[in-house]
């Protein structure tokens, strides 16, 4: 795990609100949240950036965004839809290099994002 604030969290040494969990991947809300939900789903072996991603990490990679899927439609966020992101390196928006994945639901998304 990335020694990043997100591993921190995985390794529950700081407090998030967690709010889905499997073997490979931790979901908590978003602290700075941009729609009504806010959720980050982050693989708990960290990759600093999609750019570090090789077909090593295909499985890993797809389990976080069936995590996603699972959770959204869990919450019935799947009949209204919702937006999945992932922000890479400074251009993208990334701040935290530990890989997420951004979940967004509640409101209707604007496209293109700014
Ligand atoms: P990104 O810009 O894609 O790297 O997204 C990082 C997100 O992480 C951003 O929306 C704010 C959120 N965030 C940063 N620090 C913390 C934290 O300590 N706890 C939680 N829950 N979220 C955080």
């Amino acid at each position: 795990m990335g020694d990043t604030i997100f591993g921190k969290i995985v390794r529950r040494e700081i407090p998030a609100d967690i709010v889905y969990e499997n073997d490979d991947v931790l979901a908590f809300k978003d602290l700075n949240p941009q729609a009504p939900v806010h959720v980050l789903f982050v693989p708990k072996r960290a990759l600093a950036t999609l750019n570090e991603a090789t077909s090593a990490d295909a499985e890993l990679l797809g389990k976080l965004m069936l995590a996603a899927a699972d959770y959204a439609k869990a919450q019935g966020f799947d009949k209204d839809g919702y937006r999945v992101v992932v922000n890479c390196n400074e251009h993208g928006g990334q701040t935290v290099f530990h890989l997420h994945l951004h979940l967004l639901a509640g409101r209707r998304m604007h496209w293109p994002p700014g």
